[in-house]
């Protein structure tokens, strides 16, 4: 009810980050591309194998001069997986403690980035190289203002292009340039890889690099999708350049949630020359996140944070002011971002101390200490979680006016008819 959302209005305003002054609206008027990588852990990012880089295109990435890049960046999925990690991004809340949100909650109110974006002028996309009702994102993008959908029915589904869930990366970023060069600017879309799927299949074709040498083939395997996704983004960044869209588009790539499981620890054990206790699970569910930004100077940076985050990241450097959303999430570019970052299952990371399984444990050494350390870090993420649970299962948003902001006409949006 509306005392609910007094309570989360309190709570959202009361850890609202107020943006960088030099980089507020740094990207103005620029179009959005986001990439989510599937299953991209940040471990691979600086990964060698037989001495060579698994992934050199993201390891050079790192050090470009108009990058950002976050080495202390968590997935915060639950069940949703990749949609999960989508929701986050459009929404600053986080997904549901069980299922998907995209399957339980497609049709709530929403007051989404792409749906903001919209009324600012831009024109929103999503291309993925499945078919549009996979995660129900046909139902739950209307409601995100996502206007146009180029889903597998778009690309050349031929065999020799298709593995495991749909299209393989390099032809389906290749075919997505003619769909980005056709959008009205400015544009934000979302492409969502999947070559990076678990079982981590290849074509003999398309394998350049060898295999781990673990006990796990899972985890061996998982070298050379992450390899070819690497060679994908690579083609795509020379397109990008080559169409002219690379100087006035931010890139945001993301990793989606965790690639190994816990059911492969051993060959992961092998990978990591260490014993992956709960502790060390918890760190591995660092995601790489890169934002390149076209004439901004960007760097590394050691900030904590999560993909509930990055929606007031990416809208304060579009010069989008976020105070009068409700964000779980909070600017990572921002001299005062609170270091705190909740996982869907309770966890919660920090730069000194991390509460795995409700056990508390210093970082980065990973000693046991006594739980008063973490009750702040935990205190904030069961609140967190709480109220916007809140939001999502009563769905509040449809009680929250934002001055300016036109919310979304389900009705205009068609993704039967021709999306070019
Ligand atoms: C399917 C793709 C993979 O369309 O997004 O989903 P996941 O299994 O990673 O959630
Ligand atoms: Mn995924």
């Amino acid at each position: 009810d509306s005392n609910d959302l007094t309570d989360i209005e309190n709570f959202t305003k009361s850890n609202y980050t107020a943006p960088d002054q030099d980089l507020f609206g740094k990207a103005k008027g620029m179009n959005v591309i986001y990439v989510s990588m599937e299953s991209l852990e940040n471990f691979m990012v600086d990964e060698k194998l037989d001495g060579k880089y698994v992934m050199p295109f993201l390891h050079n990435l790192e050090k470009d001069q108009n990058t950002f890049y976050f080495d202390n960046f968590f997935h915060q999925v639950g069940q949703g997986k990749t949609s999960d990690a989508e929701f986050m991004m459009a929404n600053s809340l986080f997904p549901l403690p069980q299922g998907a949100v995209f399957t339980q909650k497609a049709s709530n109110t929403y007051q989404a980035q792409p749906q903001i974006l919209a009324n600012n002028g831009y024109t929103t996309a999503t291309l993925h190289g499945n078919y549009k009702t996979f995660w129900n994102r046909d139902e739950m993008y209307k409601s995100l203002g996502i206007q146009k959908f180029f889903d597998a029915n778009y690309y050349d589904m031929k065999d020799k292009n298709v593995i495991n869930y749909g299209m393989k990366d390099k032809p389906m970023l290749k075919e997505s340039m003619k769909y980005l060069e056709g959008l009205p600017q400015p544009f934000e879309t979302k492409i969502i890889t999947l070559s990076n799927h678990f079982p981590f299949e290849l074509d003999k074709d398309d394998i350049d690099f060898p295999a781990a040498d673990t006990s796990d083939t899972v985890v061996n395997k998982y070298f050379q999708t992450a390899h070819y996704m690497d060679e994908a983004l690579e083609q795509f960044f020379n397109d990008l350049k080559k169409s002219g869209l690379y100087d006035n588009t931010v890139v945001v790539l993301y990793g989606d949630h965790y690639g190994i499981s816990t059911n492969h620890n051993a060959g992961m054990q092998q990978i990591m020359g260490k014993k992956i206790t709960a502790y060390e699970n918890a760190q591995l569910q660092r995601v790489p996140l890169f934002i390149h930004v076209p004439g901004v100077k960007g760097g590394i940076k050691h900030t904590y944070g999560g993909e509930v985050d990055v929606r007031p990241t990416v809208l304060h450097l579009l010069g989008i002011d976020t105070k009068d959303y409700i964000s779980f999430g909070s600017d990572l570019l921002s001299p005062e971002h609170r270091e705190i970052v909740p996982f869907r299952n309770g966890d919660v990371m920090t730069p000194k101390f991390d509460s795995v399984g409700g056990k508390c444990y210093s970082n980065p050494d990973g000693t046991l200490v006594s739980k008063d350390n973490c009750s702040d870090a935990t205190d904030f993420a069961k609140q967190a979680l709480d109220l916007s649970d809140k939001v999502v299962y009563g769905d509040l948003l449809r009680f929250h006016d934002v001055k300016g902001f036109t919310p979304v006409d389900r009705s205009k949006i068609d993704y039967n008819s021709d999306q070019t």
